[in-house]
């Protein structure tokens, strides 16, 4: 039984949802309901996940982790297969998440006025060109890695739902939005959310 700290529809959704496709226990914990989470993760970001009294942090390691643990469908066996895949991990926590991140980051600290609506915007078109690079990639596959959902899917399908609390237009290629809906639509997505509610009541 793995218990992870989350906050509701952040990063940690997608740890959330690759742990069910896994088909693994989990218990969850709202972050801003600890007293005192610097001591759970110094630098006080969610997903951390203990495991058997191992704490783990950084979303990333933390989807190789589980990954790594057991055969699963969302990580091929083939070692270059392997390569892409972890690519396409680091594409989304490292490249994406963070782009979005500007986005809050300008929500969060600059004063109302044209400047920060030209930062919004400027964010918002770095976001647009990732998201070009998506569509380009899905030319000829229904997924990152191809015909078959994987983490880096997950992670991008949770960050996509973060534009919408943002003044700015966040363009998503046709096959991109089909892709992201196919994953959103997976039931072990839905339960994930679901879980996040009821934990949150
Ligand atoms: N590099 C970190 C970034 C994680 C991150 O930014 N998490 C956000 C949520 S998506 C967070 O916990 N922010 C702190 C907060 O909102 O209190 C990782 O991949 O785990």
């Amino acid at each position: 039984m793995y218990t992870l700290y989350y906050l509701p529809n952040a990063c940690s959704l997608a740890t959330l949802t690759v742990l069910l496709e896994m088909d693994e226990s989990v218990s969850l914990i709202n972050k801003n309901k600890v007293t005192d989470f610097s001591v759970i993760n110094p630098v006080g970001n969610v997903p951390v996940l203990i495991d058997e009294g191992k704490t783990l942090t950084e979303g990333a390691a933390i989807m190789l982790y589980l990954l790594g643990s057991k055969t699963n469908q969302l990580f091929p066996q083939d070692k270059s297969d392997q390569q892409k895949a972890i690519q396409n991990i680091m594409f989304a926590n490292a490249t994406m998440h963070p782009a979005y991140g500007r986005l809050f980051f300008i929500t969060q600290n600059m004063t109302e006025g044209p400047e920060k609506d030209m930062a919004l915007i400027a964010a918002a078109n770095a976001i647009n060109t990732l998201w070009e690079s998506v569509e380009a990639q899905l030319e000829n596959r229904n997924y990152l890695g191809g015909e078959s959902v994987s983490a880096a899917d997950i992670m991008l399908a949770v960050y996509s739902r973060w534009g919408e609390y943002f003044p700015v237009e966040i363009k998503l290629g046709t096959r991109t939005t089909a892709m992201l809906n196919r994953v959103i639509e997976r039931p072990t997505f839905k339960q994930a959310l679901l879980m996040e509610a009821e934990n949150d009541n």
